[in-house]
């Protein structure tokens, strides 16, 4: 697919490729649905306003610089997660969340805005990964709806196996009155250092009075964030995995892109396929994981 820069698009009304934070380039989406922020780095979407309302959480302390992911937001993690299914892969939760994306066009129906984008391997993916693929990513975004459609070809001719997360930061009110249901009776393994890593079941709704880390998988469950009188909807396709994340105190002190009173106002409620849950593709074969969030 060849791509044109950025600058060189033709865009719908309201949608302007714009600099960002620290000299990076945004996508920015303006229309009488929604407001939308994307940048090209990482392809990674750091705002969605339906109706003036700001469903993503966005640290205060994210460093917005090259090789650097930017803390908040919807972070790519691919082809791993985390350190990967050996504890061993770095950068921590693959690399194309700290990779340029190509933008390949911006759409409109007049309700809602898509945002294309894709990223091939190149001589440095492959030196961390020596596989040939190719992503493609499109966030359609409008008055009630954010759909993530994150497509992955094998594109070599052997095959191999991924890890991938849309690694979604939400807003909340306060954390310690947040409760996430759907995944009631889901198993999961708990990735708090030093807990017990389980498989558990989980029980009942999930509340946080605590740092709470955990992988859920071989669900597609919907979940949905209960907070105060306001409720967001993830539902998934092509997912197997969510994790649910809130650093708590201690991390968030422990990260310097995360500020250490900020841990109350967000949770992370991530579409993946992680773990067990990896993907196997066969040369010239594609796999699309969606999120679909609604408020
Ligand atoms: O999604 C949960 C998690 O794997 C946590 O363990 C924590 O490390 C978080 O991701 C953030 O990772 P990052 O590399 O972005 O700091």
């Amino acid at each position: 697919m060849t791509q044109v820069p950025a600058s060189d698009l033709t865009l719908p009304d309201g949608v302007r490729v714009v600099p960002g934070r620290d000299g990076l380039t945004a996508v920015q989406v303006d229309v009488a649905s929604c407001f939308g922020e994307l940048y090209l780095h990482g392809a990674h979407l750091t705002s969605w306003r339906p109706l003036g309302s700001e469903v993503l959480w966005m640290s205060g302390a994210a460093v917005f610089a090259p090789g650097r992911a930017i803390r908040g937001g919807v972070p790519i993690c691919f082809p791993w997660f985390a350190d990967g299914p050996d504890g061993t892969s770095t950068p921590a939760h693959g690399f194309v969340r700290t990779t340029e994306w190509g933008l390949v066009d911006a759409t409109t129906d007049g309700r809602w805005v898509e945002l294309h984008l894709a990223l091939t391997d190149t001589e440095q993916t492959r030196a961390l990964w020596p596989h040939s693929f190719a992503a493609d990513y499109r966030v359609r975004m409008g008055e009630d709806e954010l759909a993530l459609l994150l497509t992955v070809t094998n594109t070599g001719d052997a095959p191999f196996t991924f890890e991938e997360a849309l690694h979604t930061y939400f807003t909340v009110s306060d954390i310690r009155s947040v409760q996430v249901r759907g995944l009631e009776g889901s198993s999961y393994l708990d990735m708090v250092p030093g807990a017990d890593r389980g498989p558990h079941v989980q029980q009942g709704p999930i509340s946080f009075t605590a740092e709470l880390d955990r992988t859920y998988q071989a669900t597609g469950a919907t979940a949905v964030i209960r907070d105060r009188d306001r409720s967001v909807t993830v539902a998934r396709t092509g997912s197997s995995s969510a994790i649910v994340w809130n650093p708590w105190v201690d991390k968030s002190a422990a990260m310097a892109d995360f500020g250490d009173d900020e841990w109350t106002g967000m949770v992370c409620v991530e579409t993946a396929n992680a773990k067990a849950d990896a993907v196997t593709l066969a040369p010239g074969a594609a796999h699309t994981m969606t999120a679909h969030v609604s408020v």
